[in-house]
């Protein structure tokens, strides 16, 4: 199961209850303590902030585990190449193509998944609220409104097929669009930046939710944090938002 390989952490491990779980992962983590130049970033709330729409425990694994993990494995390919090791990480996934073949895959993968967690955690918060000023009118001009945004874009995370994200990008004119990528790929890829995404892969939901990513996309919502968007929005306008 996807959910369990890809954390590196085996159903056995993990099915052994939450205090031994978190000494493996507390002394698997000081063992291999990211040296390099990206970190993870603690979360700006508690793991149970989210509940009930997001579990505790769901929020625990994914930033602690799968996330911390991108961070450990973007280290380890930059760790021999110090020029890609000094690029700001949206120039890197930006200019993949030009980054040495030898860990291209690796930058692209782990590179990829630092920035898209790093949004998604950032854009969440307990009560999440309602889109307010220029980002409410935006998304009004551009995407038919929150309610047409927010069918559009469940139904978009509905049709990603195994891994990958729904993202809406901003342009340096404001303009707002929809898309989806697999894995963990970013519009960032291509130079572009992005405004809020959600992450469907089973890891993000699958201990509350199991096989239901349509109630998980629908309940995302109540936690999106439209202050933060905000914010990012008028960043992407003058240029100074990065991941
Ligand atoms: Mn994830």
């Amino acid at each position: 199961m996807q959910f369990f390989s890809t954390s590196g952490v085996t159903r056995r491990g993990f099915m052994a209850g939450t205090a031994a779980a978190t000494v493996v992962f507390a002394s698997g983590a000081s063992a291999q303590a990211p040296s390099g130049p990206f970190k993870l970033d603690a979360l700006g709330y508690a793991n149970n902030a989210l509940e009930p729409h997001i579990d505790a425990r769901t929020m625990e694994i994914h930033h602690g585990r799968h996330h911390a993990a991108y961070v450990t494995n973007l280290n380890n390919a930059v760790k021999d190449h110090s020029n890609v090791a000094a690029m700001p990480l949206q120039d890197i996934l930006a200019k993949l193509g030009e980054m040495p073949e030898a860990v291209r895959t690796a930058l692209r993968n782990n590179g990829g998944g630092h920035a898209n967690h790093t949004m998604f955690w950032q854009i969440m918060a307990p009560g999440g609220g309602a889109p307010q000023g220029d980002i409410a009118a935006a998304i009004t001009r551009d995407l038919g409104g929150l309610e047409k945004l927010q069918g559009d874009f469940n139904a978009a995370g509905l049709r990603v097929f195994g891994s990958g994200w729904v993202f809406v990008t901003a342009a340096r004119d404001g303009k707002l669009a929809l898309e989806t990528k697999p894995n963990q790929d970013t519009p960032l890829m291509e130079g572009k930046r992005v405004l809020i995404g959600n992450d469907v892969w089973e890891h993000a939901y699958y201990l509350t939710y199991q096989n239901r990513r349509a109630d998980y996309l629908k309940a995302w919502w109540s936690v999106v944090n439209w202050a933060k968007v905000g914010e990012r929005y008028a960043a992407a306008r003058n240029g100074t938002l990065t991941i």
